[in-house]
């Protein structure tokens, strides 16, 4: 098979790239492009040009795999410097996305036809890069400085409507594109259209006071990030000093970011995603077809979770056994479809739809032709037994039965049923249909067939599903109790909250551990503290200072105080009766508190974390390190320029880590600091998570 091929279609030649799965510009492309090109510049039949994709969607960027290795010729610059030199009109037909150097691609192009679904973008700045072929030069001479800096510094994709209004997109159809292209082409040879350069088109006059505001914007969004500041650094120099300078010195900075520390991690994450929705040893074969899905239980998780499967066109019953629980969770989604109306997010047909398509009950017998039900009751194993075993009485035998656990075992909450192996559990994250992330958890006798489809199901749910096994907290919440002990340690042994949040800040956390209990609810923290009292050691039971806050009727963000004040705007501030609170608790239990640097705090918290996620691994928990990373870019806000925490501790080192581990025991105790054998092993033979 070729990967560009070429054929005359009256006077027009379509020259057809298809390299699956994306069409990303691997040598093989480039060469193709380039040699199509020239001979469609030769032949004296050919008239205009159209270049369009094979399969499923146009060129979705550069081949990744490629980065980091020596690059080979021809670069995608000079094959889109040929195509735009082309002196007959070339026209772009794009359907699906035109991303990263496939938007180039279509930039360097005289006219772009765009499917009415296409989406275009520069998200190289999400792999730690800059758009490496002329994008931004030529996007913001189409588009202006700031589409360009939106989507190139920004990384955020836009649909067709979007450019054909910004003037990315000359036409858009709902037809088949390359049909609709080619009718473009002939249009512009009967009207005497010519060749139509985009590095010809005069650059949007600015000022410079527009970079500097792009970067205070990006810095803020992005903070700690280097590729979209070098965004803003290529699109300032294409203002200022041409087009052929800006290229070259996007060049010059592309080849300086690729080989970063901040794109491996990036590019590190890209793929661990992609490992790590694709559990080894189930068949897409099994997946069983979901038509309409039961959620039990209305409270903020049940009804997030329903909004899950309605917003992915799935119609819900929702069964819940308290009538005012009942009105408020349909109350809450009608409120959230009607914002999602007037932000523009959807049509109004869809808000009815999506309403319409919500029945809920108080009767388990409404499940009944249900293909799955979740269940988002109580935390309580038996009160989740109980529900599970009705669910269970009024489902077709073949159904599937979901628990949102986030803590209880599902063997225990399984067994007592009469068909354990149609129960999984899928742990959402709140708010439900927001977070990307999900937990499917296998337990030790559900089935392929039910495991196959709730992977499938997360797809079609458009999460990130990651398939973890049965463990107290599974992988995510796991590791965050190690953090968040050693965070509570901290504060007794002498740092305050806004201390510790600002070193996670730092190192790229979106917010630090006291900032997300607060945003969690100290009273959710409070009782879940309660219900392990019996499993925590001498010292986690004395180490009292939630209770302390939550006795002082701080319940977090949602009472206006919790470790912080929050003003009606919810804007957070340092209050000095919690230092006080914890200088005194301190004082009381006989602490003698003292000054703990920065790095011991971020230390701790990682340090905490790796080694839990090792022995996480080593049970098999998680299968793959890259289970580990995903869970924890997609549902922790890990910084994803650092690739996620088993990524970094082989940038760490075992060895470091074994050896500060020992450390932190010789201060804490080995109840507190045992290296995991894992760690150990790769300290001793050199090892890493990932094969270097
Ligand atoms: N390179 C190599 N492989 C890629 C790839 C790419 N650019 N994009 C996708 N794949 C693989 C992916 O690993 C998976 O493989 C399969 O394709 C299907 O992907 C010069 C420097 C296009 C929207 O960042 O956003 O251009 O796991 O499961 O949900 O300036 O893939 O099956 O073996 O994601 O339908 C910029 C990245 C590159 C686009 C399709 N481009 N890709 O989503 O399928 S930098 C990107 C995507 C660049 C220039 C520069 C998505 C998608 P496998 P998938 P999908």
């Amino acid at each position: 098979m070729q990967a560009v091929s070429s054929t005359l279609s009256g006077n027009i030649r379509v020259i057809v790239i298809d390299n699956p799965p994306v069409n990303a510009t691997s040598q093989a492309v480039r060469a193709g492009l380039m040699q199509a090109v020239e001979q469609a510049a030769g032949d004296d039949d050919t008239h205009a040009i159209v270049i369009a994709c094979a399969g499923a969607t146009f060129v979705a960027g550069a081949d990744i795999k490629e980065f980091g290795k020596p690059p080979l010729d021809p670069h995608l610059s000079e094959v889109i410097h040929a195509i735009e030199s082309s002196a007959k009109p070339v026209v772009a037909a794009i359907h699906g996305s035109a991303l990263g150097g496939g938007l180039e691609l279509a930039l360097g192009c005289h006219y772009r036809v765009v499917d009415g679904k296409a989406r275009l973008g520069l998200p190289e700045s999400t792999l730690g890069i800059i758009p490496g072929a002329g994008g931004i030069p030529r996007l913001l001479r189409l588009a202006g400085v700031d589409k360009a800096l939106d989507m190139a510094a920004g990384g955020k994709p836009i649909g067709a409507a979007e450019a054909l209004e910004a003037g990315v997109a000359d036409a858009l159809t709902q037809e088949d594109v390359r049909a609709a292209a080619l009718a473009f082409a002939q249009r512009l040879l009967a009207e005497g259209g010519a060749a139509r350069r985009t590095r010809e088109l005069p650059a949007p006059g600015c000022e410079s006071q527009v970079f500097e505001a792009a970067r205070a914007k990006f810095q803020a969004s992005h903070r700690g990030q280097l590729a979209p500041q070098a965004c803003v650094d290529v699109a300032e120099r294409s203002v200022a000093s041409g087009f052929e300078d800006s290229v070259a010195y996007g060049r010059e900075r592309f080849r300086e970011l690729v080989t970063s520390p901040q794109a491996q991690a990036l590019r590190h994450a890209f793929f661990a995603e992609r490992v790590a929705t694709k559990p080894a040893g189930l068949s897409a074969d099994e997946v069983v077809p979901i038509r309409k899905a039961g959620v039990v239980g209305a409270g903020t998780m049940g009804t997030g979770i329903a909004m899950c499967f309605l917003n992915a066109g799935i119609p819900v019953v929702l069964v819940e056994q308290n009538e005012t629980v009942l009105a408020s969770s349909v109350e809450t989604v009608g409120k959230t479809y009607r914002n999602d109306v007037a932000k523009g997010r959807i049509a109004e047909a869809m808000q009815r739809t999506r309403c319409d398509a919500l029945t809920p009950t108080l009767r388990y017998e409404s499940l009944h032709d249900c293909d799955i039900v979740v269940e988002a009751v109580f935390e309580d194993m038996g009160v989740k037994q109980q529900v599970l075993a009705s669910i269970e009485e009024n489902l077709r035998p073949d159904a599937l039965i979901a628990t949102n656990t986030s803590f209880l075992d599902i063997d225990a909450l399984a067994a007592g049923l009469r068909r354990p192996e149609n129960v999984v559990g899928m742990h959402f994250f709140s708010p439900a249909h927001i977070m990307k992330l999900l937990e499917n958890v296998r337990g030790a006798r559900s089935s392929p067939r039910a495991l196959a489809t709730i992977q499938a199901l997360g797809k079609r749910l458009g999460k990130v599903a990651v398939m973890v096994g049965v463990s107290d907290g599974f992988v995510g919440n796991r590791m965050l109790a190690r953090r968040t002990r050693e965070c509570y340690f901290m504060l007794e042994e002498g740092a305050l909250p806004e201390q510790v949040d600002r070193v996670l800040c730092e190192f790229g956390f979106p917010m630090g551990q006291f900032q997300l209990n607060d945003l969690a609810g100290l009273d959710v923290a409070w009782r879940n503290r309660q219900s392990r009292l019996d499993r925590l050691s001498e010292r986690e039971v004395a180490c009292n200072i939630l209770d302390e806050i939550v006795a002082a009727g701080r319940h977090g963000q949602k009472t206006g105080a919790g470790f912080y004040t929050y003003d009606a705007q919810r804007k957070r501030s340092v209050d000095p009766a919690i230092s006080e609170l914890i200088v005194r608790n301190a004082e009381r239990r006989g602490i003698a508190r003292r000054a703990i640097s920065d790095e011991e705090i971020l230390e701790r918290c990682l340090y905490a974390m790796i080694n839990e996620g090792a022995l996480i691994l080593e049970e098999g928990v998680a299968s793959r390190p890259e289970d580990i990373d995903t869970i924890w870019l997609n549902g922790y806000g890990f910084p994803r320029f650092r690739g996620g925490p088993m990524f970094h501790a082989d940038r760490i080192g075992a060895a470091r880590i074994c050896e500060r581990i020992r450390h932190y025991a010789s201060q804490a105790g080995e109840q507190y600091w045992t290296p995991a054998p894992l760690l150990l092993a790769q300290a001793r033979d050199g090892g890493a998570f990932y094969a270097r």
